[in-house]
This record gives C-alpha cells, sequence and structure tokens, in this order.
C-alpha cells in the first residue's frame, strides 16, 4: 500500500519516533505549527475517522493514552496542549493514515482556522 505513514511504521522512511508500542507510533511532524508537535498514528492502516469501525474501539483509546504519554514525556501536560484530528479533505487532512496531532509549547487560539 501505497500509505506515507504506513512507510514510517516499517521503518522505510525516518521519522523521529518519541514513543512506540504493539498498536501505535508518535513522531515528530516534519513541518511544525509549535515548539512541541507530534503526529499520534495506529500501525493499522485506517485512513479516515470516517473509516473506522467498531472494531477499531479500543485502537482508538490506544491513540488518546499514547498523546496522554507523549504529552507527559514532552513536558505539556501540566500547562495544557492542543489535541487535533483533521478529517476528510474539506476537514483539512492531508495525509490519509488517521492520526492525532498533539500540538503544544505555546498559546493557542479559538476558533482554529
Ligand atoms: P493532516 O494535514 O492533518 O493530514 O496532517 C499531516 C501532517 O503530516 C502534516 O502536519 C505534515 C506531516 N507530514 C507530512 N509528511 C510527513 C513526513 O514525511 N514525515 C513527518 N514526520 N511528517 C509528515
Amino acid at each position: 500500500m501505497d500509505c506515507l505513514f504506513c512507510k514510517i511504521v516499517a521503518k522505510e522512511i525516518p521519522a523521529e519516533i518519541v514513543y512506540e508500542n504493539d498498536a501505535v507510533l508518535a513522531f515528530r511532524d516534519i513541518q511544525p505549527v509549535a515548539p512541541t508537535h507530534i503526529l499520534v498514528i495506529p500501525k493499522k492502516h485506517i485512513a479516515t475517522a470516517n473509516a473506522i469501525d467498531a472494531s477499531d474501539r479500543s485502537l482508538m483509546g490506544e491513540m488518546f493514552l499514547a498523546a496522554k504519554e507523549v504529552a507527559r514525556l514532552e513536558g505539556l501536560s501540566e500547562r495544557g496542549h492542543r489535541l487535533v484530528m483533521n478529517v476528510g479533505e474539506g476537514g483539512g487532512q492531508s495525509v490519509f493514515h488517521i492520526h492525532l496531532h498533539v500540538i503544544g509549547g505555546r498559546d493557542v487560539s479559538w476558533p482554529p482556522g
């Protein structure tokens, strides 16, 4: 499958990995929008949040637990940070392997752009 993030999971494309377990991988975004910008992805290929099904229930939980651990490792937990998931082209998604953005280290505003 020609998926960029599957290639990062397979270690065919290098990435700065900050956290990994059997189910998920977290690595630094190549185009950071904040001092800390990390992507949390499942190792299983799922294109978007619109493609999950009931069998992915626990895997989605793994993503949030990993995001929490990444925030702790990066020193973001106390100050707070932002978790973002863009869904589909209209939602700003550009890589079609589901991912959570962990963004922190600066003030953020609402609503997002
Ligand atoms: P989204 O627009 O929500 O689909 O976010 C995709 C993110 O992926 C975007 O912030 C840039 C990042 N990205 C794209 N290509 C690469 C890559 O080859 N390596 C890494 N580490 N990040 C990438």
